[in-house]
């Protein structure tokens, strides 16, 4: 066909087989019909004695294509082009560059035989997208890379170097990182005289016992995933039963995850995460702004985490600090951040020197004024950063951008602080912010298109999924929190208990419930500070220095490894105020619990896109995937609302008395 991405070409006997699918090879219908048709013309010419798969571009086939999933299926599938390439009666050779992942790696597993260039990786991510290897890639990794790492590859899905794969017989050579056809067309003449070695003939290598092992040490990271599981159960098949009938396991199995909700959730959030990346719009005319520096105002817990993000990047930081004192404890905690990381081996200690070195803590904020990005990281109070946005239009330079960290508070108001309002935004980080994968970049009205471009490149630089947020009170997350957080403290006024509203939400899947998550974050977080006024709960446990696990107990009580257990202490405080609060003390249900935590958190979402303060919903699921540990296999609050069902979701809000959006009402 003269527009497939698929080309053939004859080296000296060897057919080499090329794909140019761009952006990453993807597996999609016309690659499959021609690598199809691609050992069809070698398997009918004598001249062929050998094949070289290949690809154009920046990598070897990355995978299916994911965007066929939901679309009526086109022949060949890709398990049978794999066995089609197995089956080929002249040696079939994988020339492995960039990332052979998924349906890529099966691809060179049903190649004969392997080489790679030193950079490539090799690996079967599907169980990210809740899934598993479907093109027999759990029953062609025993037998090629090892039990062990199979099991490791399929249901971790993190990938592996060319040399591991060289280690451990996943691939057969290494070729020169600029010479990888070459070396791949006189490895495709020395296995001429070896002939084809189908993968599905081999034996399983290993010991099946470290597939118990695997199991048992990621059970807690694995819990309430579908994926991991059948992943393992896929590897195990293949310890035991013959080749096709694993196969026939894999492809039930594949199935079952395929039509499941995690995959489909899981799917979203592959896409959603890159979809927030574009700004709707601002075209590719808009070019960002060159930022070769970083100035970071407050060496606090927050300033050292986002100043740690961009020297890990390789981005020099000014770090300013009023004291000394406190400039030398924040410069400290960085170093002994990153000395930990070094001690764990994810760090060389020349990298900490490096990244130490390009750190210049100040105590004079004139020392930011060559700085191309100001991010302030002071004390979450207006007036505070008002004063400083003020001193910073002086000292920084012309087209600087100055980025606020605020949690809530109103960048319009901010910006209008200064004299450039244009070169205002936020990048509101999350706790710990050299951990935390979401950064919400929060656009002013009058944000510049370049300056917020550069925000979100640099997010992407920096390793944070970004997300656009517009200006109100808590942005996208935090104001989504709200409503959760005021009715899960009313349920403690109506019989519910700290521990049973927390059950609720761990069993859903999130990492912690609300009142664990008030005592890691701290109960004193924005509180008045006056241990004679108390108004509610909280002003009581604060007052009484139960500010959470950093005192050693808050709503729970906690052992030295910080284990929580419930409190007589603060089930007495609010057995106190319940019975001021008149309301009747009742036996709470846990689908009440989710009805009035978590449905109001879907209704402020469809008020945040009627408001414009996100550009789409999907945008709402990445922040509360990645700020706040919303389970993925149920793909954000967005996603879980469409699955729960709009009618389900406004009879649930209504009977309690909620006011509904609109345009969620709309939908029931
Ligand atoms: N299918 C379709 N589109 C894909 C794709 C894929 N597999 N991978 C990437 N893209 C798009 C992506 O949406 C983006 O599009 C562009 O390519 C650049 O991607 C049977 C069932 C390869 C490491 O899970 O991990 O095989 O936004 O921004 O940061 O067993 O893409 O530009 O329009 O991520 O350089 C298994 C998924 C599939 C790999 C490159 N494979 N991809 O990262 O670029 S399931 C995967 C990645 C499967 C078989 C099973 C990454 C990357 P747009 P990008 P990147």
């Amino acid at each position: 066909m003269t527009d497939s991405p698929i080309t053939t070409e004859i080296h000296d006997g060897i057919l080499v087989i090329t794909s140019n699918n761009p952006p990453v090879n993807a597996l999609g219908a016309a690659v499959r019909i021609g690598l199809d048709a691609g050992i069809k013309e070698a398997m009918s010419n004598d001249a062929v004695k050998a094949v070289v798969i290949r690809c154009d571009g920046r990598t070897f086939f990355a995978g299916a294509d994911i965007t066929e999933f939901t679309k009526p299926p086109v022949m060949p599938m890709l398990p049978e082009v794999v066995d089609t390439i197995e089956a080929c009666t002249k040696p079939v050779i994988a020339a492995i560059h960039g990332t052979a992942l998924g349906g890529g790696c099966e691809v060179t597993l049903g190649c004969h035989y392997r080489i790679a260039v030193p950079s490539a990786k090799i690996g079967t991510p599907e169980v990210k997208l809740g899934l598993l290897p479907g093109a027999g890639g759990t029953q062609r990794l025993p037998r090629t890379a090892g039990i062990e790492t199979a099991v490791e590859m399929c249901a971790g899905g993190a990938p592996i170097s060319a040399a591991k794969a060289l280690e451990v017989g996943l691939i057969d050579k290494l070729a020169g990182e600029d010479t990888l056809l070459a070396d791949a067309l006189a490895f495709a003449q020395e296995c001429i005289a070896k002939g084809p070695r189908p993968t599905r003939n081999l034996p399983v290598k290993g010991d099946p016992a470290s597939i118990e092992a695997y199991a048992k040490a990621n059970a807690r990271k694995n819990r309430g995933f579908d994926a991991p599981a059948a992943n393992i159960a896929c590897v195990e098949a293949a310890t035991r039963l013959p080749f096709d009938e694993g196969i026939a396991f894999e492809r039930t199995e594949f199935t079952k995850l395929m039509f499941g909700t995690q995959s489909a959730a899981q799917r979203h959030i592959f896409f959603a995460e890159r979809q927030a990346q574009k700004i709707d719009g601002i075209g590719p005319d808009v070019q960002p702004r060159e930022i070769k520096r970083v100035g970071v105002i407050g060496a606090g817990t927050m300033g050292g985490g986002i100043s740690m993000n961009f020297l890990s990047a390789g981005i020099p930081v000014t770090i300013v600090e009023m004291k000394q004192e406190a400039l030398d404890k924040g410069t400290g905690i960085i170093r002994k951040n990153y000395e930990a990381t070094a001690a764990k081996g994810r760090m060389k200690p020349e990298q900490v020197e490096a990244a130490m070195t390009a750190l210049k803590p100040t105590l004079a904020l004139e020392d930011l004024a060559d700085c191309d990005l100001i991010i302030e990281a002071v004390f979450e109070q207006m007036e505070i950063k008002k004063d400083i946005f003020g001193k910073l239009d002086k000292i920084a330079k012309p087209g600087a951008i100055l980025a606020s960290n605020t949690s809530y508070l109103d960048i319009d108001e901010i910006a209008a602080s200064t004299s450039r309002p244009q070169d205002v935004l936020g990048m509101h980080f999350f706790s710990p912010a050299n951990v935390m994968k979401l950064l919400e970049v929060v656009r002013g009205a009058k944000t510049a298109p370049d300056a917020l471009m550069t925000a979100m490149g640099l997010a992407k630089k920096i390793g944070k999924v970004a997300v656009v947020a517009g200006v109100c009170h808590g942005f996208i997350g935090n104001r989504m929190l709200m409503p959760r957080q005021v009715e899960a403290n009313k349920l403690l006024m109506e019989g519910a208990t700290p521990q049973q509203i927390d059950k609720v939400h761990v069993d859903f899947g999130m990492p912690m419930g609300p009142f664990q998550m008030a005592d890691l974050a701290g109960v004193d977080i924005g509180w008045h500070r006056d241990p004679t006024r108390i108004e509610n709960v909280r002003d009581a446990l604060a007052a009484v220095g139960r500010w959470g696990q950093k005192t050693g107990k808050g709503y729970y009580d906690y052992d030295e490894k910080r284990n929580p257990t419930p409190s007589a202490e603060t089930q007495k405080i609010i057995d106190e105020f319940a019975a001021k609060s008149n309301l009747p003390k009742r036996e709470i249900s846990d689908e009440e619990i989710v009805e009035r935590t978590l449905y109001p958190m879907v209704n402020e979402g469809y008020l945040i896109l009627e408001e414009g303060k996100a550009q789409r919903a999907s945008d709402i699921d990445v922040v509360w995937i990645y700020g706040y540990g919303w389970p993925i296999y149920r793909g954000g609050p967005m996603f879980w609302g469409d699955l729960e069902g709009a009618k389900k979701i406004v009879a649930g809000l209504e009977k309690h008395g909620f006011a509904v959006a609109k345009t969620l009402k709309a939908k029931a």
